[in-house]
Parts: structure tokens; C-alpha cells; sequence
């Protein structure tokens, strides 16, 4: 049967990095979930990129330690990683040394595997002498990686020794990658991200052309449920989908890179633990409605419907479904002229909202509600935004009669006002939840009702005109 040998997470996203407890929460996690390694090497780690040279302090290699222990009792694998590559100069003794002794300090406290993370930095030689010694990239990147784990197995033989390149996704028909392949121990193992940095899809052939180009079955560094960079206003709780299971033939694992909110991300990576342990059976919506009735048994229902709100990721590029499908419904009663039931259809949802995301701020984990309030507020928002249209729509009915009331077009007016407040708020934030369906259809019920308003001042124009010439 196909399967995954390496499971687990690399906390590798660009932003805040995990503290040591919400770690241990995931090494915990993923021990309950049959996954066996975590990695570590958060970009903003100074130490781990920007200022690799400097040693850690002795309170982060025990709190490291303690974090090794935990994965012991866990059964999972830690691994601890650098990136030099924004600096280092490949043909350097010193650097080689430097970078030796940094990994050795944590095989001493009992790393099972190490690695060294060439991901975005030039792909080209940029310090003269590496210029002057090496005739590529590619041929300077595996001379120091063979030659520090080489040193580095002489005393833990049984080490995993782990690279990412810097060509790490997209075409494996590549020349950097060739001779990569070609020139680095066999034992090495490769980091691969798919067809794009972060993949839509892994089908089958991409996991096969990277094994033949790389000479081993690569090991995925899968950028889900991450959301830094262009999308840091996403949060990414929806189904892990689009990895072709028959990956596993040609891949050694899958490591997820997941977000800057641990707890959030432990929704994605329960339900990616599935597949990366079953990879043959696995349902993405069955392990995804199952992750969130874990997550919060006693509100899944509500817990379900926010994170259908928040699905837009590059796994599920298209806007939100279950807020497309709200409005849908509502233009096509409303087309069919049942009014009343298009506009309870808005009214239903903004209450199910409302309700939903009082239960949530109450009865999730604290940590998890404290990462997902930014986006509970917006679910709110969308809630009063959604309610303000259904009344708006509602009042302006009462325009449409033969002699409309002063009284009835001043409160549409306030009504609309309140409405563009709301929607000028929802413009204004950091975050995104439930894509533009809702937002789209204030805005154009806004605009339309304004359009009633331009008439009926025109109206009212005339009729004073008409008075006027009477007098
Ligand atoms: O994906 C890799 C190998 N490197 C970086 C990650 O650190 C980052 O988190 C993701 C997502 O933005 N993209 C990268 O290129």
C-alpha cells in the first residue's frame, strides 16, 4: 500500500514563531496523530537565518531539549535546521565550521534529524571567492551540506540529514536540480513544495519527475495551511485537498508548513494527518468536518460554518461557496418575485452568524479564540452587514407605493446610511472572511435604493414646482 515514511510539520513560515508551548501542543499532537517528525526553522528566527553565525542562548538550547524529551514521549522525531544561505560563503572553513558546530550543539540534546534550508536566497554564487572556487550553485550548496553531515553522522549515524534547494518548486526539469542530485550523498534527503511554491494540486508526475531529477523519492515541504507573505489576511481552515495520493510511491513525506496561529493550524493538520497516514482512503471533507468536531465537540455545527467562511487559500482559491451560495439563493427568489422568502434568506444566515459566533467566542479553547478574533469579528461584520441589507431591502418596499411617506424615505436613508458605515468598516480591516458575495450585494442593494431616492426627490421636486405655478 502507498504511504508516507516522514509526517509531520516543518515550522518554517515567514512572521511571529511558535513559542515552546504552543510546540509542545503540536509535537503532542502529531504524536496522537501517528505523525513522527516536526522540524524546526522559523524564517524570523534571527538566529536560524538573518544572524545564522550567532550562537542560541543556553535558555533556548534547554527549552530545545525540553522540546526533545516531549517528542520522545510523543514518538515523534525533532529536527532542528539553519539557513544560512543569505551569507554564507560556501567555500569558508570558518562558515563550514561555524555551521558544524551550531548543528552539533543540538545532536548533542538529541535532534533525530538536522537540516540545512537553501529557500529564497539568489540563485546564483554571489560572493566572489565561492565564484572563484565553485562552477555552480548547485555544486557549493552539496560540498557543504555532504561535508557537514558527513561530520555530523560520525557521531549520530543513524541522523536524518534533510536540505531544501533553492529551486524548490515548479519544473523538475532542472538544471540546478540535476546536479543536485547528482552530487549530494544519497542520504540526503530533498525538500520539494510541488508544482508551485504554494501548490493548488501535487499530482502524481510532479512527486515522479522530482524523484528521477533528484535520484531519491523527495520529501514535500507542503505550504498549507501557511499564510504569511500576500496572505497574512487569510485564515486557512478549510479541507486539505488536491495531493494525488499515488505521491507516495515517489515521495518519502510530507511535511505541512502550517500559520503563524498554532492552534488554528491544528484543524489542517489533523485532517492532512489522514492522509499523510492513509493517503489511499482518504476523504478531505470527511477529515475535515471530523478535525473540527474535535476541535470543539460541543459547537461543531457553528465551528463548521465559520470555517466554510474561511476556505480562500491557494488550496481553495475561489471565494468562500456557502456565502456565494446565500446570495445565490437570494437573487433567485427574489428574481421568481418571492420577496419575503429572499429576504428571510439573508435574514436566516445573518441570525445563524450572529448566534454562531456568540457560541465560539464562548466556548472555544481561549487560545484558539484569541487567534481567530480578527476573523470572528469580520464573521460578525458580514452577519450586521448581511441584516442591515435584508432590512434595507425590506423598508424600501414601501417606496414603491403610489404615495410614499416622508417618514418611510427618511428611515431607508438611515438605514442605508447605517449600511455603508458597516460596509466602509469591513473595507478598513486586515483580515478577509467569506470572500465579496455579501459585500458585493450591499453594495449594489445600496446603490440601487439610492437610484429610488434620486426619483422620488424628483418627484417630490415637481410636485412643489407644480404647487408653485398653482399659487
Ligand atoms: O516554501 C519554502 C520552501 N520557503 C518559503 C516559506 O518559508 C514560506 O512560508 C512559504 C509560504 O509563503 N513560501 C516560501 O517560499
Amino acid at each position: 500500500m502507498d504511504h508516507f515514511d516522514i509526517r509531520g510539520v516543518v515550522e518554517g513560515f515567514y512572521g511571529r514563531p511558535w513559542s515552546f508551548q504552543e510546540r509542545k501542543r503540536i509535537i503532542d499532537l502529531l504524536g496522537e496523530r501517528s505523525c513522527n517528525l516536526y522540524l524546526y526553522a522559523p524564517k524570523n528566527d534571527p538566529f536560524h537565518r538573518s544572524r545564522w553565525r550567532e550562537a542560541y542562548s543556553s535558555e533556548f538550547v534547554e527549552s530545545f531539549r525540553q522540546l526533545v524529551n516531549a517528542g520522545e514521549t510523543a514518538g515523534v522525531d525533532i529536527g532542528f535546521t539553519i539557513s544560512p544561505g543569505l551569507s554564507v560563503s560556501y567555500c569558508d572553513r570558518q562558515d563550514t565550521e561555524l555551521l558544524l558546530s551550531k548543528l552539533s550543539r543540538f545532536c548533542q540534546i538529541g535532534v533525530k534529524a538536522v537540516g540545512i534550508f537553501f529557500d529564497d536566497i539568489p540563485l546564483k554564487l554571489t560572493n566572489q571567492n565561492d565564484r572563484e572556487n565553485f562552477t555552480s550553485l548547485a555544486s557549493a550548496q552539496a560540498m557543504l551540506a555532504n561535508d557537514v553531515f558527513a561530520s555530523l553522522k560520525e557521531t549520530v549515524p543513524e541522523l536524518k540529514t534533510i536540505i531544501c534547494p533553492t529551486v524548490y518548486h515548479g519544473d523538475p526539469n532542472n538544471g540546478y536540480l540535476s546536479e543536485l542530485g547528482e552530487l549530494l550523498d544519497e542520504e540526503v534527503i530533498v525538500m520539494w513544495t510541488g508544482p508551485e511554491v504554494c501548490s493548488f494540486e501535487i499530482p502524481k508526475d510532479d512527486a515522479k519527475y522530482i524523484y528521477a531529477t533528484l535520484k531519491r523519492p523527495i520529501l514535500y515541504w507542503d505550504n498549507y495551511p501557511v499564510n504569511d507573505a500576500t496572505m497574512v489576511p487569510e485564515m486557512h481552515i478549510g479541507p486539505y485537498v488536491g495531493r494525488d495520493p499515488k505521491i507516495a510511491r515517489y515521495a518519502k513525506g510530507i511535511l505541512l508548513n502550517p500559520m503563524s496561529q498554532a492552534h488554528a493550524s491544528m484543524i489542517p493538520i489533523r485532517a492532512a494527518s489522514r492522509f499523510m497516514n492513509n493517503p489511499v482512503e482518504y476523504d478531505p471533507v470527511v477529515a475535515w468536518m471530523t478535525a473540527i468536531a474535535e476541535t470543539c465537540p460541543s459547537n461543531s455545527e457553528d465551528l463548521l460554518h465559520f470555517a466554510e467562511y474561511n476556505t480562500q487559500s491557494p488550496l481553495h482559491p475561489l471565494e468562500p461557496k456557502e456565502p456565494r451560495k446565500v446570495v445565490e439563493d437570494f437573487r433567485r427568489l427574489f428574481k421568481q418575485g418571492e420577496w419575503a422568502e429572499a429576504v428571510k434568506k439573508l435574514f436566516d444566515e445573518s441570525e445563524r452568524i450572529s448566534s454562531g459566533a456568540s457560541n465560539l467566542r464562548e466556548n472555544l479553547p481561549a487560545e484558539l479564540t484569541q487567534e481567530l478574533s480578527p476573523w470572528l469579528t469580520d464573521y460578525e461584520m458580514l452577519g450586521r452587514i448581511l441584516d442591515r441589507t435584508a432590512k434595507l431591502l425590506w423598508k424600501s418596499s414601501a417606496l414603491y407605493s403610489e404615495e410614499p411617506l416622508e417618514k418611510d424615505l427618511r428611515q431607508v436613508k438611515s438605514l442605508a446610511g447605517s449600511l455603508e458605515k458597516d460596509l466602509k468598516s469591513a473595507i478598513s480591516r486586515r483580515t478577509v472572511t467569506g470572500g465579496m458575495a455579501i459585500q458585493n450585494l450591499a453594495i449594489e442593494t445600496i446603490t440601487r435604493i439610492k437610484g429610488l431616492f434620486t426619483l422620488l426627490e424628483g418627484k417630490c421636486l415637481q410636485e412643489y414646482e407644480n404647487e408653485r405655478r398653482r399659487n
